[in-house]
């Protein structure tokens, strides 16, 4: 319930909080006002009546989680967090967005105490902030033996920008359709953006929009009206069918004397402008940086201590469970610490003499996966029948059946990976998400938000070349594994075989703080004699061996490719060349190891190294001077055919080795 009882302390409160914002843009001379200002009655009706957390422990797995999805607006998150108790000091605020600082531009998961999500790309907060209540609903329904043990709120607060942005419909269909009543969305309608009016580039009916979507919708006409705005969150939180979307009208760099216009949207105010907004405006007359402690009682008396009543009841209910349900509470904290080696026992059979799709022996992987790893939970943008993300017998996720670890996540590429980084960033599941390898491209900015926020998340990506055939070359990438390489902290994994992609599983699921990109081929992949689990975990080996002391050439080669550098191999030695093959699944992984290992694998001069990789030849140059590859699109024609076209042939490769060598 709604405690604005005391209309002065909250006039003061709000006051301190904005005059606190603008003296931490100012003093870094750098930062966003204007959206700080407006929305600074939101923020503290939010903290102050609703938000439980505790600011003693910022991982409590059952805190409500916030996200503030207009990243910008950071000085006032900041502002928030030091005022509910977080290690957050005003020597930290002091140095907002200097070298070093706990307060950086824009919030930073795992950088920041009480930061529950990486922001500031907008719109990603609100596609992330849906993966967390659908982790919250998942994870509730995975210990039916103790209602509770999971419930909580998602909140987010989101700018006109965020609405703008293509994701947030995506984020808001999926969360509409899927009935996510405890997701709060808070919506500072201030109409406008960085260069100017919202009506220069925006005029839908934004109500209508999330209506449509099959959201709740309510107003709040006033955004200065702190009891207002409580109101609206009390009645969201009572919501049980939909999701809800509080519009707050608010005036962006409320007190400036720009106020109600872009200008006051990314530059500080300055020290005459603040001053006059302080004292004239919010009637808030004290020294820079200063903070009454009735302000701090404010939320002594409120935040921290519901947040600390809420955890330590949680913790009694946690071990009366824990004391008659030993192993479900066994489950639960090993789905919290994310650690799933112990769980992973069983061995995949494989055949020798077959070749198997590597999408095919993921999905039959994933299925074995699914039985040993109870809290493991994913899906595919709808293309579950290619990628092998189908769970045989598997229950889908719906507002029905919350146990379902199958997602349907639509035709959603970005919203997938991102409600990915939302349950990852949530906690307590494993996760996966798949599509094909092309349109990556849709998930490029999540999986960057993803490898920052060093979340482990996994990504399987199916056809994986021109080797797809008939779709043509708007299916069939190119650029796709250059892209995805470039992106500091993913590593990307495309297994040789089938030994090799169970072992880019395992390498990924026992990641804990690295994306991991599985690239699985659509044609089938024979099983070779020396591949290794093992030896992958260093990036990169010789899978076939020279016969002599030393090599005259070294072919390096990933995916199906490795199977056509051995075949180029042996044309070679019939040539009196003696080719060493190395299988490189991970340029991540070898790029980390040691000098010595390196040049163990690569022994000889980049003049006599070959890359074959049937993509883009971007990068290898890297570890070769020599390399075939694709660097047109590709064609639309029977994948036999589509190879012919591009030579993709282990006499060119070998003639390629023998005219380099000559
Ligand atoms: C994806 C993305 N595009 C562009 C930006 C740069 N940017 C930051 S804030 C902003 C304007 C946002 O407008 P609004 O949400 O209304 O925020 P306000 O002006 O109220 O602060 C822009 C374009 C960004 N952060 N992310």
């Amino acid at each position: 319930m709604s405690n604005s009882a005391n209309p002065k302390l909250d006039e003061l409160a709000v006051s301190a909080i904005r005059s606190t914002c603008i003296d931490v843009i100012n003093k870094a001379n750098s930062g966003h006002p204007g959206m700080a200002l407006g929305s600074a009655p939101i923020m503290y009706a939010l903290f102050k009546d609703h938000l439980i957390s505790d600011s003693a422990d910022s991982t409590w797995i059952n805190r409500d989680r916030f996200v503030l999805s207009a990243g910008h607006a950071s000085s006032l998150l900041y502002t928030m967090l030091h005022l509910c108790g977080y290690k957050i000091s005003m020597d930290d605020l002091k140095s907002f967005r200097q070298l070093g600082s706990l307060t950086p531009g824009h919030p930073e998961y795992r950088h920041t105490d009480g930061v529950d999500a990486t922001s500031g790309p907008l719109g990603q907060g609100i596609a992330q902030a849906v993966g967390m209540a659908m982790a919250e609903q998942a994870m509730a329904a995975q210990y039916p033996s103790q209602k509770g043990l999971i419930s909580h709120y998602t909140y987010c607060l989101c700018g006109d920008g965020c609405l703008q942005e293509g994701i947030s419909q995506e984020a808001i269909s999926l969360a509409g359709h899927q009935k996510l009543n405890k997701l709060i969305l808070i919506y500072d309608a201030n109409d406008v953006t960085l260069d100017g009016k919202l009506d220069m580039s925006f005029s839908e009916d934004v109500k209508l929009r999330f209506l449509a979507s099959e959201w709740n919708v309510r107003e709040v006409k006033d955004g200065n009206d702190v009891e207002a705005i409580s109101k609206a969150i009390d009645k969201a939180k009572d919501e049980k069918g939909f999701p809800t979307l509080i519009i707050v009208h608010t005036t962006i760099g409320y007190g400036s004397e720009k106020q109600g216009t872009n200008k006051v949207h990314g530059s500080p105010l300055g020290v005459e402008d603040g001053a006059h907004a302080k004292v004239a405006i919010y009637h808030y007359e004290h020294p820079d940086f200063y903070i009454p402690d009735e302000v701090y009682k404010i939320f002594q008396d409120s935040f921290v201590k519901r947040g600390q009543i809420a955890h330590d009841n949680w913790q009694k209910t946690f071990k009366e469970w824990e004391n008659k349900n030993p192993l479900d509470a066994k489950r639960f904290l090993l789905a919290i610490s994310g650690d799933v080696s112990s769980l992973l026992k069983e061995e995949l059979p494989l055949d020798k003499d077959k070749p198997e799709a590597s999408r095919n022996t993921s999905g039959r992987y994933l299925n074995l996966l699914h039985k040993e790893i109870p809290f493991i939970i994913g899906g595919s943008a709808d293309v579950a029948g290619s990628v092998m993300t189908k769970i045989d017998g598997g229950i889908n996720f719906t507002k029905e059946t919350r146990n379902g670890r199958n997602v349907n996540f639509g035709i959603r590429e970005f919203e997938m990976a991102s409600a990915q980084n939302g349950m990852l960033l949530h906690g307590g599941l494993k996760t996966y998400v798949g599509c094909f390898l092309v349109f990556s491209d849709y998930m490029k900015s999540a999986i960057r938000t993803a490898a920052l926020s060093k979340l482990p998340a996994i990504y399987l990506f199916s056809h994986d070349s021109i080797a797809l055939g008939e779709d043509g070359p708007t299916h069939q990438p190119i650029e796709h594994l250059a892209m995805l390489r470039s992106i500091p902290n993913v590593d990307v994994i495309r297994p040789c075989d089938p030994r090799e992609t169970v072992g880019a599983w395992n390498i990924a699921l026992e990641s804990k703080y690295t994306p991991t990109a599985i690239i699985l081929s659509r044609q089938g992949l024979p099983l070779l004699a020396n591949s290794s689990m093992e030896e992958m975990k260093k990036g990169a080996y010789i899978i076939s061996k020279e016969k002599g002391k030393t090599p005259d050439a070294i072919i390096i080669a990933t995916g199906s490719e490795v199977g056509l550098a051995i075949k180029a191999q042996a044309l070679l030695a019939d040539k009196n060349v003696d080719v060493r093959v190395v299988s490189m699944p991970s340029t991540f992984l070898f790029d980390e190891q040691d000098e010595k290992y390196r040049k163990s694998i690569i022994s000889l001069k980049k003049e006599k190294v070959f890359a074959v990789e049937m993509l883009s030849t971007f990068g290898w140059y890297k570890y070769a001077d020599t390399v075939m590859g694709i660097d047109t699109f590709g064609t639309s024609a029977p994948a036999k055919d589509a190879i012919k076209k591009f030579d993709f042939t282990e006499q060119r490769l070998a003639k390629m080795v023998l005219d380099t060598i000559k």
